[in-house]
């Protein structure tokens, strides 16, 4: 590939374009665990891509998937036309979803897996004579991508503000972050069940009969991992049941392995009404999400003449042939190598290596769950955010890429991570932690 030699043209997401092309970090490659920059520089891959690339990169098998697949059939429509590979990875797909999810809506992202599902709820209330069930829920510091629905439930303010008035008949349940209680928790912290509760009043507020559904990532991830105080999760799904609201999981992040299990729902034992993933679902290599569907809720719209369409909703890539045999590979190469057996015995590992950073400079929180982990700093007086991004900047110079999330440092590395790496990793972080100022 020839050298760029006008970086200007590009509008680049969630990035600072002035600063990245003053400074431009360009990868030219990845293999592994591993990317290597266009000055032939090996970085280390701290954050599987972007919480994508479980199996690490460009692994031969997913590859080879691809190659064959598009040299076979590039694309046929999928409204009223199928092809086999997308059957097969819903099979496969379903076949590991727990409880009855049995159902798989394909998208093209995360951000339209969740925006899909928001959709499913507030029509799925509409076919069984609920309509007024129309109000969502989503919980503060949230990140549910950034389509309008998206929007609209997630709970970051620097995502929403610029957008006018977003969706209405939107509330929010409190952000489960607290360092006074929970400071420094290895796992799941015991602070914070009650404030599940608050779904209480928000239902007492509006009445249950106008609300479809709650959304939350079972671990908060753009937010910074923030890990869910014990028994909120089951709370949360034991006041849903009670007033006949789903409950959905926004699992773009948790899904496949992360959390030590197949999906965040099996980590802390939870069935939601409609999972929406992303990411890990083809290891990164092509754009695809999905929303897995309680059999019911599918069951309820399977109503009516059988040629009429039953959900008017659906993308011209859903379930791309490309997309496909890349999460058909993936999927495979997950149980095949053992990664989410591999992903829970390396969690302790993650864990003590990231909490051996307690009493190093500027540290007030240190949280883990699985293979993803936070550092939180103390920003800088006035220049909030800057702190982390320095050592963001410092680790990527001496090989290794991390992500910050506000004032944290994120860790969600590919779950082949070996030992020796995870040291790596945190030896970098610790000697640029000792650098800045
Ligand atoms: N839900 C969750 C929980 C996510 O983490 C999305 C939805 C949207 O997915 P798409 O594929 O539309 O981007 C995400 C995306 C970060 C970071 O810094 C994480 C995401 C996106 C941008 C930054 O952790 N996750």
């Amino acid at each position: 590939m020839s050298a760029v030699t006008n970086l200007e043209p590009y509008w680049m997401p969630f990035t600072g374009n002035r600063h990245f092309k003053a400074n431009p970090l360009l990868i030219a490659a990845a293999e592994g665990m591993y990317f290597t920059t266009t000055d032939g520089k090996k970085i280390l891959d701290g954050i599987a891509g972007l919480w994508c690339c479980a199996a690490g990169h460009c692994h031969p098998k997913i590859v080879a998937a691809i190659q064959s697949q598009v040299a076979t059939l590039d694309y046929a429509t999928a409204f009223q036309l199928g092809h086999p590979g997308v059957f097969e990875l819903a099979n496969k797909l379903t076949g590991i979803a727990p409880g009855n999810l049995d159902y798989a809506f394909f998208t093209n992202s995360g951000s339209e897996a969740v925006d899909t599902a928001l959709k499913i709820a507030i029509a799925y209330h509409r076919v069984r004579g609920e309509g007024q069930r129309t109000r969502l829920i989503g919980r503060e510091r949230g990140y549910h991508g950034v389509g309008f629905g998206g929007m609209s439930v997630g709970g970051m303010s620097p995502n929403r503000k610029m957008y006018g008035a977003l969706l209405p008949g939107v509330d929010h349940l409190p952000h489960t972050h607290n360092l006074d209680h929970n400071a420094f928790s290895r796992g799941v912290p015991a602070w914070g069940k009650h404030l599940a509760d608050e779904l209480e009043n928000i239902v007492a507020l509006h009445d249950a009969s106008t609300i479809a559904a709650v959304i939350v990532e079972p671990v908060a991830g753009s937010a910074g991992v923030l890990v869910p105080p014990q028994g909120y999760l089951s709370r949360l799904r034991e006041i849903c049941d009670r007033h006949g609201i789903l409950l959905i999981f926004d699992e773009v992040i948790t899904a496949f392995g992360r959390t030590g299990n197949r999906f965040g729902a099996n980590t802390f034992d939870v069935q939601p009404d409609l999972i929406a993933v992303a990411k890990g679902l083809t290891n990164g290599a092509v754009p695809m999400g999905a929303v897995l569907v309680d059999q019911s809720i599918y069951a309820a719209f399977m109503a009516g003449a059988e040629q009429a369409i039953e959900f008017f909703h659906g993308y011209t890539y859903s379930g791309h042939p490309a997309a496909a045999a890349a999460g058909i590979a993936s999927l495979d190469v997950y149980e095949e190598e053992g990664l989410y057996q591999r992903a829970n015995d390396m969690a302790s590992v993650l864990a003590d290596a990231v909490h051996s950073l307690k009493g190093s400079p500027h540290v007030i929180d240190i949280r883990n769950i699985g293979m993803m982990a936070a550092v939180e700093l103390l920003p800088r007086e006035g220049e909030p955010t800057l702190r982390a991004f320095d050592v963001f900047r410092r680790c990527f110079d001496a090989g290794v890429l991390i992500r910050t999330a506000g004032d944290a440092l994120v860790l969600t590395p590919p779950l082949i991570i070996d030992a020796s790496q995870i040291d790596q990793i945190v030896t970098t972080i610790r000697h640029a932690l000792e650098a800045v100022d």
